[in-house]
């Protein structure tokens, strides 16, 4: 059976939007042992492990330590849904073609950390959301599935943040499910997806009102 391992470091509402679309989830596993998203998985009988990157001498330590948790496992997806940490070389090669992200803007624009700050400063008028296999240029991976939200007058991060978030819900369990079911393909830097319409691939740019 196709297996799920989840990173998460917080809240986990995507990680919870994975368990509910009903995805087979092996285990929830975090560096920050109070994330709430570790409650929520308990609470649903999903095996959780926390593992305090604070407690090892380097980012390489912590890396390594992840990784033989993660392979106990053995799963056929590793997920980082809103996990927090940088990771090294070793561990992205180590999951090659089996480590994928969700990243909140339309990347390659904002890739790093607080988007939606950005991209309200720069003025864009469509933002999103994005899913990528990871490698270790930060934030730059094979794009599997992308959604657009509008920027509208007044937004704050924290509006935008939540417009961006709902897709987030929609589009993640749908990249892992073309995963697990072996249609994804990568050529080069890009992913191709068999058997998937366009229109669940992408949403379309919102309306124009003149
Ligand atoms: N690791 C690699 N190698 N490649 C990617 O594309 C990765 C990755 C690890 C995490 C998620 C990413 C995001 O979607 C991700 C993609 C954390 C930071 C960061 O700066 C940046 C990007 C992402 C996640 N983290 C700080 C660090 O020092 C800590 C910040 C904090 O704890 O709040 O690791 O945005
Ligand atoms: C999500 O918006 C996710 O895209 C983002 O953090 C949020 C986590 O929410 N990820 C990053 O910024 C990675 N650096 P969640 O814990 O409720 O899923």
């Amino acid at each position: 059976m196709a297996s799920v391992v989840i990173l998460i470091s917080g809240r986990g509402s995507n990680m919870r939007a994975l368990l509910e679309a009903g995805l087979p989830v092996a285990a929830v596993i975090s560096n920050n042992p109070t994330a709430e998203g570790l409650l929520f998985a308990r609470s649903h009988g999903i095996p959780t492990q926390a593992i305090n990157h604070r407690t090892f001498p380097d980012r390489e330590a912590f890396d390594t330590a992840l990784a033989a948790i993660i392979d106990t496992y053995q799963p056929d997806l590793v997920v980082l849904a809103g996990f927090m940490r940088i990771l090294s070389t070793f561990f992205v090669d180590h999951y090659q073609g089996r480590l994928i992200n969700i990243h909140p803007s339309l990347l390659p624009a904002f890739p790093g950390l607080n988007t939606h700050e950005r991209a309200l400063e720069e003025g864009v008028r469509i933002h999103g959301c994005t899913v990528h296999f990871v490698t270790s240029k930060l934030d730059y991976g094979p794009i599997i599935i992308q959604a657009a939200v509008p920027v509208l007058t007044g937004d704050t991060s924290a509006t935008l943040a939540a417009r961006v978030l709902a897709q987030e819900h929609r589009i993640y369990p749908q990249a892992v499910r073309w995963f697990l079911q072996g249609q994804l393909a990568l050529t080069g830097n890009r992913v191709e997806i068999s058997s998937a319409s366009d229109g669940q691939t992408v949403l379309c740019s919102p309306e124009i009102k003149l």
